[in-house]
């Protein structure tokens, strides 16, 4: 039997910081009714709000130059449901959880799907990965995957991507993310607008073989591990691609791959416009594809992206209803303190961008008043959302404060003794 923090405990933790929580919630709700809003019905939102978790974001991640594994690392995909169900035990707010193939490649799906449902846990969509050569696979990826020249090498990539789909149909899956690193490191080196011919035509196999209540998302990337041109490098590419495969083909936003300033919020606008947004991938960065954890180098575009989705919401095209995943690397974090701590900061955007007074922030926009406009936005970004979050929590059965109790609990200590040093990595590598 696994080790698992008792609920208990757990209550137990709640109940010595109630009182502080108490005061800070009647505080605030306080302040929020002066501006005509309801904390009871932020807070309901708050526990409504979901995000799922990347299975390969509980293990340590690492870089070309390293990887510096923890103490009890998951083993298997079995290890990393357990840490992913005791990440939703103290947020309540990460019930789904993101697979990966062959990382996540298991012989017995009913034994997986038991576990997770044991867990309170939903598999989110599941990743392919065409981006490695994996054991024993007769053609290697070196010189891309789904626009290879060789149509064996495509065959192969369509092939895998359709695994997927039927290893995430028998977990009760429903979505498929795509993210190809195929493109060139040398002007020259590739055909750019043959590579993307086949890419299409590779698409479109794998979506003739989408379950009819499936989607699949493109997930576009502007570079790495090419590092003169990418295929689906950006959101033009990505959009258009999925408008020419099909209704249920959709566009992913993973936040991390576009270049440093880019205004990511106009784009989810865009997409959202089109009908093509699918998803999101969080995580924040500095630099390129960091894969640092959400909202810690820039919480106010994460707040920002989360205020077009409050607007798409407004406004729905064909409904609205994206894949919030997260998509983070955790090098020199304990990976479940990194995602408990992003799935506060995300949920925090989420609630700060419900508190945005629309009317006001309309009424400025069309009277061009500027600084109104923006001040709508900073009123709601400087809410200190933190006890309606707690509150939720603790009254869906989670951690008033989730990294207080997390420690507390020695789980971390418990699992190296249960998971003896492992060899293979867990993590981004
Ligand atoms: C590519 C990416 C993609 C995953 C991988 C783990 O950079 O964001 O979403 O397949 O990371
Ligand atoms: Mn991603």
């Amino acid at each position: 039997m696994t080790y698992r923090i008792d609920p208990q405990f757990i209550a137990e933790q709640n109940t010595r910081a109630h009182q502080q929580l108490q005061s800070d919630y009647e505080a605030l709700a306080g302040v929020l009714s002066r501006r005509g809003c309801d904390i009871e019905t932020l807070t309901r939102q708050a526990q409504a709000f979901a995000v799922a978790l990347p299975s390969w974001g509980v293990g340590t991640g690492g870089t070309r130059f390293a990887r510096f594994p923890g103490h009890g690392e998951p083993r298997n995909v079995f290890d990393k449901i357990d840490d992913c169900g005791t990440i939703h035990q103290l947020t309540r707010v990460t019930p789904g959880v993101s697979l990966h193939f062959p990382w996540d490649r298991t012989t017995d799906a009913r034994a997986l799907r038991e576990a997770a449902t044991r867990l309170g846990l939903h598999f989110d969509a599941v990743n392919s990965n065409t981006f490695q050569d994996a054991a024993g696979q007769a053609h290697s990826y070196k010189f891309g995957s789904l626009t290879a020249l060789d149509p064996e090498v495509r065959a192969q990539a369509v092939a895998h991507n359709i695994d997927c789909i039927e290893l995430g149909h028998a977990l009760g899956s429903k979505g498929l993310t795509v993210w190809i690193g195929d493109g060139a490191n040398f002007p020259g080196q590739s055909n750019l607008r043959g590579a993307l011919e086949r890419y299409l035509e590779s698409m479109r196999a794998i979506y003739a073989a989408l379950p009819s209540d499936w989607l699949v998302f493109i997930e576009h990337k502007m570079f790495e591990p090419a590092f003169y041109s990418t295929v689906i490098s950006d959101w033009g590419s990505s959009i258009l691609a999925a408008q020419t495969i099909g209704e249920r083909c959709k566009c992913l936003v993973d936040l991390g791959h576009h270049a440093p300033n880019v205004n990511i919020e106009q784009i989810v606008a865009r997409l959202h416009r089109f009908g093509k947004l699918g998803g999101f991938h969080f995580n924040d960065s500095k630099y390129g594809d960091d894969d640092l954890d959400s909202g810690s180098i820039n919480p106010h575009q994460l707040f920002l992206v989360f205020n077009e989705l409050a607007e798409a919401e407004a406004n729905p095209r064909d409904g609205f209803n994206p894949s919030y995943m997260i998509d983070q690397s955790h090098n020199v974090t304990d990976p479940i303190e990194s995602m408990l701590s992003s799935a506060e900061a995300i949920t925090a955007c989420f609630a700060k961008a419900s508190l945005v007074d629309r009317a006001a922030l309309h009424g400025a926009q069309e009277a061009n008043d500027t600084m109104m406009a923006f001040q709508a936005l900073r009123r709601a970004y400087n809410v200190d959302v933190a006890p309606i979050l707690a509150m939720a929590r603790v009254e869906a059965g989670g951690a008033l404060d989730v990294l207080a109790a997390y420690r507390a609990s020695g789980y971390r200590a418990r699992k190296a003794q249960e998971r003896k040093a492992v060899g293979l990595g867990a993590g981004i590598v």
